[in-house]
């Protein structure tokens, strides 16, 4: 694909591609931000700056390790507006009054760009790839350290440990923890494929081949998710009493579930709230109970406009779905099928 957009950018499986299978590219920006002397992206408090999307279940990743770690004085953050066009993510201006949330405003660090491109395009001119959030941005270099989410939640979940309160629930918090990182790498390496990336496999499939294959190895995987949190009496993490990366990287996807991709991306086998009842458990206790980095970084009305206003492909008339309400059941209430089950036993 060309910087010029020959390739148009709601085009999501690669004209020609006879699979009909959509094939995420490799992000560009692999940087990193780390304390180890003479880095390159040195861990200094208010140098850097994350462009996100509320929408996008990837630069979420970003914003909950931000506030778990502690990092708001730290890291600053702002938001594109949650429509996605011709020429991708937008920058929202003062006149926009659809698109509520913290942060949802102009550029702040360059005045007169308004799009997401342009940021990309200030930093190469060449730049022939995907414009995607979220971007950890420098300040002080002007230039993107990294735009690949894994990477960003690894580094901040570490680089500015040494900075924190001794004290803070932030510095105490690993989300790698050496004993586990093979098991979290594990988990990772399936969950992303077929869970993180499987929804939009399945919902951007131009043949009926392709999404079925793809749609049954999600709810495979989902299914092999239940199992685990059913049996994991310790929790109520997905290992055990320790919060991890794994549940940011499974929370991102499955709080978007119900409310988008069950219906937009056609991913109806099951829905969370009816199907699945140790991740609907696990999910709910991270948003309610851990609200301050799951819940109050969750929008459900830039997650819902998004998906269903940009990709036109999909939906022609961008008609967003009431349903389902509420976008996330409280704490002690089931639907009524679960409800009626749970009172007969
Ligand atoms: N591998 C990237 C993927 C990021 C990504 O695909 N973000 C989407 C939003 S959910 C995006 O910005 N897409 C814009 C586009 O592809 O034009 C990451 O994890 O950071």
């Amino acid at each position: 694909m060309s910087s010029s957009g020959a390739r148009n950018i709601t085009q999501w499986v690669k004209p020609g591609d006879k699979s009909g299978e959509f094939k995420r590219q490799t992000s560009a920006f692999r940087d990193r931000v780390s304390n180890e002397p003479g880095a390159k992206f040195p861990a200094e408090k208010g140098r850097y700056h994350l462009y996100v999307s509320y929408a996008c279940p990837w630069a979420h990743r970003t914003l909950i390790a931000r506030k778990l770690k502690g990092l708001e004085d730290y890291i600053s953050y702002s938001v594109v507006h949650w429509h996605m066009g011709e020429k991708g993510w937008r920058f929202p201006t003062p006149e926009d009054t659809d698109a509520a949330g913290d942060n949802v405003v102009p550029d702040p660090l360059h005045a007169g760009f308004t799009h997401l491109r342009d940021l990309y395009f200030s930093v190469d001119k060449a730049y022939a790839a995907r414009f995607t959030v979220p971007v950890l941005y420098d300040k002080v270099a002007q230039t993107i350290v990294s735009n690949e989410s894994s990477e960003i939640l690894r580094m901040l979940g570490n680089a500015f440990d040494d900075q924190l309160p001794p004290d803070s629930a932030g510095k105490k918090l690993d989300l790698y923890p050496e004993d586990l990182r093979k098991d979290i790498d594990e988990v990772g390496e399936w969950t992303y494929d077929l869970i993180n990336n499987g929804v939009y496999k399945s919902g951007f499939a131009t043949t009926q081949e392709a999404y079925e294959r793809n749609v049954v190895r999600l709810f495979e995987a989902l299914d092999r998710v239940e199992k685990h949190l059913a049996e994991e009496t310790q929790g109520p993490f997905y290992f055990g009493d320790r919060l991890t990366e794994t549940d940011i990287r499974l929370f991102v996807t499955l709080i978007r579930f119900d409310p988008v991709y069950v219906q937009h991306f056609k991913c109806n086998l099951r829905d969370i709230r009816s199907g699945y009842p140790a991740t609907h458990r696990w999910m709910r206790n991270l948003y309610w109970k851990h609200a301050a980095a799951f819940g109050d970084t969750t929008n459900f009305l830039h997650i819902k406009n998004h998906y269903t206003k940009s990709h036109t492909q999909i939906n022609p008339p961008s008609i967003t779905p009431v349903g389902p309400v509420p976008d996330i059941l409280p704490l002690d209430e089931e639907v009524p099928a679960v409800a009626a089950a749970a009172a007969k036993n």
